[in-house]
């Protein structure tokens, strides 16, 4: 096996990783998973490959199995010697990269695993578990309100580009959605603009995105 296998959903957190297989020039094959919301047949089928059933999942050319975007996209940096997302040890900037990085994944990736369907932490009472969904819907706003004083334009570092600013261009598609980004944290609005119109992802992200792009075509 020399290709990577990427296990994925558009538009899902799986984009963050194609967009760094696809601008490093690694060649992969992508797995679409369905809805792992709808289907309970998508959920069984990843699950017997990432047992938490979630993307993305990615299977690298020698067979391992890697999880965890955040880890992926550290592991990918190494792996190719490339610093086109990832800024080197000793860089100025990779502390923050490091914090900020860490800081989507533990704290407002996991508030979309339990608020996607919330009824999975609060079964059997549909009021409760919708009860309990606002208030991490409403937590997440309350992160994003922290991350966005530090980030930085054009990119979120400042001028490197970073996996940082593809993390937050996925992100603000999804809750609390655009319109909230534009009014709230307009400095993240921007990245994801940013990226948007980036040449090196415009294949990825219309075919991840292809609402964004449908009322420009
Ligand atoms: N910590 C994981 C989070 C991955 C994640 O939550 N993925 C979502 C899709 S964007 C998912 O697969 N959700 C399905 C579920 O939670 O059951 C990462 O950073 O890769």
């Amino acid at each position: 096996m020399s290709r990577h296998v990427l296990h994925g959903q558009p538009g899902w957190g799986s984009v963050i990783v194609e967009a760094q297989l696809a601008a490093l020039g690694l060649p992969f094959d992508f797995v679409e998973v369905g809805n792992l919301f709808e289907s309970e047949e998508a959920r069984r089928t990843l699950g017997r490959v990432n047992p938490l059933a979630q993307v993305p999942a990615l299977v690298l050319p020698d067979g391992t199995l890697m999880t965890e975007s955040a880890a992926i996209t550290l592991h990918l940096a190494e792996a190719t010697g490339r610093d086109d997302f990832v800024p080197p040890p000793g860089h100025a900037a990779r502390p923050s990269f490091l914090r900020w990085l860490v800081f989507l994944v533990a704290n407002v990736y996991p508030t979309f695993t339990y608020a996607d369907e919330p009824s999975r932490f609060v079964p059997g009472n549909e009021e409760a578990a919708k009860a309990f969904a606002q208030q991490v819907d409403a937590y997440r706003c309350r992160l994003w309100q922290m991350v966005a004083p530090a980030a930085g334009a054009p990119w979120f570092l400042g001028g490197r580009f970073s996996a940082l600013d593809l993390y937050v261009a996925t992100m603000t598609h999804w809750r609390p959605g655009r319109p909230w980004f534009d009014s709230n944290a307009p400095a993240l609005a921007a990245i994801a603009e940013g990226v948007k119109g980036d040449a090196r992802f415009r294949t990825v992200w219309q075919r991840n995105f292809p609402r964004d792009f449908a009322a420009a075509a």
